[in-house]
């Protein structure tokens, strides 16, 4: 069959580098081997990936739609607005930037939008499950602005609140952020938007996580409360990697300033249109029925693995993910992560609240359900997966030789053969 389409030809590719070829296929056969748990990470659907391999990746579009410094853009033009409109129209939103390259990138726009270097933010502390361009001083973040964490609750081990309060009102913040990486509970956004107000203080939410189950109407979203939401595209959103923004209206021109000319130049055209194309899909019923079978399955994960004696932080979650503690069944998150590798199973340690150890060892792994979910997985396979967390990492040795680890990755190899990811 001849199409007008040009690219993704993988055979051109595999002739000319070999190399690069044969490590995008054995990606792709890791990625199919084994279970991928990294709360962060999704397996975006062929669509995306089919604009994300075009010649949208030629294009220089400084600019925004219709105002472009480059002629030649009437084609990416309908592309980004398309983009714009259908993020808009998901959200529910004034106004949307489509063009950050990442989240990071759109977290940058957010302080160039609001803040003058030596401004204060309030944030979440990264170690308890914030972010790292939240104000962490190793971070742009940290260094140009003057960052005051929050944490958690010692009881609950969910947002402090009180704290928040305290030091919103102690600082006097320019922005108060609320979101983060290893955040279980959802989020009290009417608290956050309250207390801003009284404050006079904008109020951003970094929804990177969690924006996927607000597409699929799974759980409250941040857009009516906040000045400002930044996001990732490729979490449990499911898009290409890159980044976006939505905002009120009395933000859109600041916003847009920030996002080009303050921080970007051109815009990766191929990735906006990757972006048009995933939220065209979030739109749908079937993508609203996968938000909701993600929270079930994390839920379901997380109350498994706690039977096993890995205890989920917040008792559980509302979410995506769940955070577990180790330290009852004696093993470090950094143990815990090279075991369940050695056996397929992808995760990642991560700090716990109040975390004796140091951030490389941590006594905590992260596990997410957005990779599995979209395999078609559901509670029955949770439950199943988190008995064989439990038998990598309290069993194995970290060399994917142990019996134990053959033991696993035998079960792993059986369940990723009736739940293929990326089906041939
Ligand atoms: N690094 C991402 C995560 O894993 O949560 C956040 O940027």
């Amino acid at each position: 069959m001849t199409t007008p389409f040009y690219g993704s030809d993988f055979d051109a590719l595999q002739q000319f580098d070999p190399d690069i070829a044969g490590v995008l296929i054995s990606e792709l056969d890791r990625i199919r081997g084994g279970l991928q748990l990294i709360a962060s990470e999704n397996m975006s659907s062929p669509a995306v990936i089919t604009a994300l391999g075009s010649t949208l990746t030629n294009k220089y579009a400084e600019g925004y739609p219709g105002r472009r410094y480059y002629g030649g853009c009437s084609e990416v033009d309908k592309a980004e607005t398309l983009a714009i409109e259908r993020c808009k129209s998901l959200f529910d939103a004034d106004h949307a930037n489509v063009q950050p390259h990442s989240g990071a990138s759109a977290n940058q726009a957010v302080y160039g939008a609001f803040m003058k270097p030596g401004e204060t933010i309030l944030s979440m502390a990264l170690p308890m499950g914030g972010h790292l361009t939240h104000g962490t001083k190793v971070s742009f973040s940290g260094k140009w602005f003057n960052a005051v964490n929050y944490g958690v609750d010692k009881e609950t081990e969910d947002i402090d609140y009180a704290e928040v309060e305290r030091l919103a009102k102690e600082h006097k913040p320019k922005i108060i952020l609320a979101g983060g990486s290893a955040i279980p509970r959802l989020i009290d956004f009417e608290f956050f938007r309250k207390l801003a107000d009284e404050i006079g203080a904008i109020f951003w939410v970094d929804a990177a996580h969690f924006i996927g189950l607000v597409a699929g109407k799974a759980i409250p979203s941040p857009v009516p409360y906040a000045d400002v939401v930044s996001f990732t595209t490729h979490k449990v959103l499911r898009g290409p990697r890159a980044g976006a923004i939505v905002c009120k209206e009395e933000h859109a021109k600041a916003i847009d300033k920030a996002v080009f000319p303050m921080m970007q130049g051109g815009p990766q055209m191929h990735s906006i249109a990757a972006k048009a194309v995933n939220f065209k899909e979030c739109a749908t019923p079937e993508y609203a029925d996968y938000a909701k079978q993600v929270i079930a399955n994390a839920q379901q994960l997380a109350t498994s693995l706690g039977e096993h004696g890995i205890r989920p932080t917040t008792g559980g979650t509302d979410t995506h993910l769940s955070l577990h503690d180790l330290q009852g069944i004696g093993v470090t998150g950094a143990d815990a992560e090279k075991r369940a590798d050695a056996a397929g199973i992808v995760l990642n340690k991560n700090a716990i609240p109040f975390d004796p150890a140091k951030p490389n060892i941590a006594s905590g792994i992260r596990v997410g359900a957005p990779c599995v979910t979209t395999q078609g997985m559901g509670t029955d396979e949770m439950k199943q997966i988190a008995d064989l967390i439990h038998t990598a990492i309290t069993e194995g040795d970290g060399t994917p030789e142990h019996a134990a680890a053959k033991k696993v990755r035998a079960q792993v190899t059986e369940l990723v053969e009736r739940f293929p990811a990326y089906p041939r």
